[in-house]
């Protein structure tokens, strides 16, 4: 079902002007309402009555992750404390949070955009949405909530852990749809594989997944272990949530709510904006949020976009699943590689389990030394020697001649890789220490 007809299935024409109007306005809010904005353009030498249409975008100046940090707790909102209906957060690795935070027209906005995603990936108002996704100033838990019920749909709020609860529910109260990040799916799988439940024969048909990178093989893994159709959905807080691109039942890219959000992809170190078709970095303007008009946002995420129509007949530009993070790409020995490279060519080693974890390290003047650590099954652990070592060289093997890079695997037991009920951690970096 395309959940708003009108706005999905737009002509591209129509979508560009209704784009060109907003961004004018938006622009021009920013510019009024606030000082960091104000003075960002003035110090490009831009006035608002510069910015008339899409092609005056690149004039602008980007934003990024540091303009909220700079500007923390508060500073960026376009509107009086008191018009606030939500504050949300991400946590970042170190020091305080990025803060966001919502109208009430934001929030009608937001639970639009995520019904529109969880229509496109199948769920209709007769589901049982069971959302395991954290609750809380993650944006993950109560996106999905509102979007959900907004739909119509049934909502089970469990929020992220007590997975033995979960997989209780999933069976006792007959969820169909499942929100979690891939790595909590996996989880999942794993726990209710132990505890002798086949999930597969419950009424799980849907998958809502994201929040973090994942492989097509994570896909297929969940896929075959819970039973149900695993939909990629993207977004991030400072944006508005979950609820900016998601895929639909074809699975061919995931379709971007371009009349909310509008989407460039630029060279990432030049910034240069790149043509449809050509992989770089997202940037994203907010063309209608109230309490946050982030103009430019450098997202860091690797993609490309496509804007012929999908076979649903959304016309909506299609997003690549993201590849990585341009602050995750590692460089070892010379040659750049992304964790999820990684993901593929370990999931394709057969007796290979999807937990794993990637360390970097350099001892002091000498070059990056890469060691991955990942899980095999029982079976093969308490196996003989010789198995365990030529399944090493295998994955040793794969990782030279697919990606080029020479990686110590370091076969472990099960378990011994922490799990993850939201945004699983798969790199250690640990050549920071010796770059202070
Ligand atoms: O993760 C919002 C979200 C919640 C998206 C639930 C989808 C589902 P943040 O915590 O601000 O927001 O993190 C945003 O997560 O810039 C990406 O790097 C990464 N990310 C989000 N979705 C995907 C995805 C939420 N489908 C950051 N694939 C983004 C890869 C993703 N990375």
């Amino acid at each position: 079902m395309i959940w708003n007809k009108e706005r999905e299935t737009m002509s591209r024409s129509q979508l560009e002007a209704m784009q060109s109007e907003l961004l004018a306005s938006q622009v021009a809010r920013a510019y009024e309402r606030v000082p960091f904005y104000r003075q960002l353009f003035r110090d490009r030498g831009i006035r608002p009555g510069d910015i008339k249409s899409l092609a005056d975008l690149h004039k602008l100046p980007f934003t990024r992750k540091s303009d909220f940090r700079d500007n923390y707790p508060f500073g960026l909102l376009a509107v009086p404390r008191n018009q606030l209906a939500r504050i949300h957060a991400s946590s970042g690795t170190t020091g305080k949070p990025t803060v966001v935070a919502y109208t009430k027209n934001d929030m009608a906005l937001w639970r639009e955009v995520c019904a529109r995603n969880l229509a496109a990936a199948g769920v209709t108002p007769d589901d049982t949405v069971q959302i395991a996704m954290g609750y809380g100033l993650f944006t993950g838990g109560l996106g999905w909530h509102y979007g959900s019920e907004h739909l119509g749909a049934t909502v089970l709020p469990m929020s992220s852990g007590n997975t033995k609860r979960q997989i209780m529910l999933i069976q006792d109260f007959e969820t169909t749809v499942f929100c979690c990040t891939p790595s909590y799916g996996i989880f999942i799988a794993e726990q209710a594989e132990e505890m002798g439940v086949d999930l597969r024969a419950t009424r799980l048909r849907v998958g809502i997944h994201g929040a973090e990178p994942w492989t097509a093989e994570m896909r297929r893994e969940l896929e075959r272990r819970l039973g149900l159709d695993p939909i990629d959905t993207y977004g991030l807080s400072e944006m508005i949530g979950p609820g900016v691109a998601g895929e639909c039942t074809y699975h061919c890219g995931l379709h971007l709510n371009e009349d909310h959000f509008l989407a460039e992809i630029v060279h990432p170190e030049t910034g240069d904006p790149l043509p449809y078709g050509e992989k770089g970095e997202l940037v994203l303007t907010a063309l209608t949020k109230e309490a946050l008009p982030v103009i430019r946002y450098r997202t860091g995420d690797i993609t490309r976009l496509d804007p012929s129509p999908c076979k649903c007949g959304r016309t909506m530009v299609r997003m690549e699943k993201v590849s990585g993070r341009t602050d995750d790409m590692l460089i070892v020995r010379g040659v750049n590689v992304f964790p999820s490279q990684i993901e593929t060519v370990l999931l394709q080693v057969e007796g290979v389990q999807p937990h794993y974890v990637i360390l970097v390290d350099r001892e002091l003047g000498a070059m990056d030394e890469l060691e991955i650590w990942v899980e095999v099954s029982e079976a093969i652990f308490a196996d003989d020697i010789g198995q365990l070592k030529g399944l090493q060289q295998k994955a040793e093997y794969e990782m030279r001649e697919t990606l080029g890079i020479q990686a110590r695997i370091k076969l472990v037991e099960p378990h011994r890789i922490e799990r993850s009920m939201g945004k699983a951690r798969r790199i250690i970096d640990r050549r920071a220490v010796y770059d202070q």
